[in-house]
């Protein structure tokens, strides 16, 4: 029998991607998830009689809990998705971050090298910790700084980027003291279905339905660089399939825009796709005040895992964007179902003030 991939926050939206294309790749699945405000349940139904599927709620931070599933159902690989996500909730509540990103990950470690040194010579070779990480550990691009390559040094500016690169040394020291076979991916910014509303793109079509404004902070000159998650999940098989032990990999859109070019996008699909009778939904774009050490521009040089393994980005970003914006109106309830207290309480403390 194919050994199963645990794969932890996969019930969050990157997460529950690679969920859903592991198990059509035939390989079973075991998610963990401790299922906080961004986790959600629904973005697994599909797979709610799935026998190669199984769900635990839990924290990567519990090593007994952790120790007993790696005991019990004998991964061949650990795809740590679990983190802590968004930069706006980081600058209010750094030590969320420090406890799921850095602490959570580094018992996850430990369970993971106590788990693989019980493994048989051939299952150790086997074996694969792959570690999800972004592209804001290399901190902020100038526009015509070249992209970040992987052996551009970590500067991260806010404490979300500093809890990721913190994780992302600590995953690779688990291979240069322990031999632990890890891998470690650094992307950019992802866009696409069940994404949280808290993040840019969601964000924007949810006021935009519900005629709110849609705020754009400082100038909205900053430039990120977008990548289907799609894409970013079939990254993630790649380089557990063939990545090097010990390496990190670059993944990215080649799609630099800025946030107010985005934003325009997204409203001219809106107006196409769900024309409204008070006019053009780019009228509610709002200016609002800057975000603390906002990164100016992110961009990724993917030159690694192009040539060493093969990958491309298959969406482009107007076509990905387009199907983006169709799913979100094609799945109200979903949009609707998360839209719980908390998040209005978010929206509040995030925007009231600005
Ligand atoms: P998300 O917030 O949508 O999902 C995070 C998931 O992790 C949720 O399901 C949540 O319940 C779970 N989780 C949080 N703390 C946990 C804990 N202590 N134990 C177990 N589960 C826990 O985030 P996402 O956008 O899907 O990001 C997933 C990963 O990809 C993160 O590590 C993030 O840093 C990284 N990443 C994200 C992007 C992006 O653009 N969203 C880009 C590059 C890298
Ligand atoms: O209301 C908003 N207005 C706005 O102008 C929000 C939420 C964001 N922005 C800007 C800030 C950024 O320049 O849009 C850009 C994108 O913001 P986010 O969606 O919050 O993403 P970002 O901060 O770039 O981080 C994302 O990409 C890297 C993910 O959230 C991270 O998890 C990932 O590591």
């Amino acid at each position: 029998m194919t050994p199963c991939h645990l794969i932890t926050g996969g019930a969050g939206f990157i997460g529950s991607c690679h969920v859903l294309q592991t198990r059509a790749a035939g390989i079973p699945v075991l998610t963990l998830d401790k299922l906080t405000y961004s986790g959600n349940l629904a973005n697994l139904d599909s797979l709610r009689d799935d026998p190669g599927h199984v769900f635990v709620q839990g924290d990567i931070g519990n090593a007994e809990l952790v120790s007993h599933l790696l005991r019990t159902h004998r991964p061949s690989a650990i795809i740590n998705f679990a983190a802590e996500s968004h930069v706006d909730r980081s600058i209010l509540d750094p030590e969320a971050f420090i406890r799921t990103n850095v602490l959570g990950t580094t018992s996850l470690l430990r369970c993971a090298l106590a788990y693989w040194q019980s493994l048989n010579p051939s299952e150790q070779r086997d074996f694969r910790f792959l570690h999800v990480s972004t592209d804001e550990v290399f901190g902020s691009l100038g526009p015509d700084d070249p992209a970040f390559t992987e052996q551009t040094p970590y500067a991260p500016n806010s404490p979300y980027a500093a809890s990721k690169a913190a994780s992302d040394h600590l995953v690779r020291a688990f291979h240069e003291t322990y031999g632990l076979p890890v891998l470690i991916t650094n992307c950019s910014n992802n866009y696409g279905p069940r994404q949280f509303p808290e993040k840019l793109i969601p964000l924007l079509i949810r006021n935009a339905l519900a005629r709110a404004p849609l705020p754009i902070y400082g100038t909205g000159e900053n430039v990120r660089d977008w990548l289907h998650v799609d894409d970013h999940c079939a990254a993630i098989a790649r380089v557990l399939e063939a990545g090097r032990p010990g390496r990190s990999y670059n993944i990215g859109g080649r799609a630099e825009r800025g946030n107010l070019e985005v934003a325009r996008a997204v409203c001219a699909l809106l107006d196409e796709e769900r024309p409204h009778a008070a006019g053009p939904y780019a009228d509610l774009i709002t200016f609002v005040a800057d975000r603390p050490g906002h990164d100016w521009r992110y961009a990724m040089n993917c030159e690694r895992i192009e040539t060493e393994l093969g990958w491309r980005a298959r969406h482009s970003f107007a076509s990905g964007l387009r199907e983006t914006v169709r799913w979100y109106l094609d799945n109200a309830d979903w949009l609707e179902a998360v839209q719980s207290g908390a998040y209005r309480q978010w929206l509040e403390t995030n925007y009231a003030r600005r």
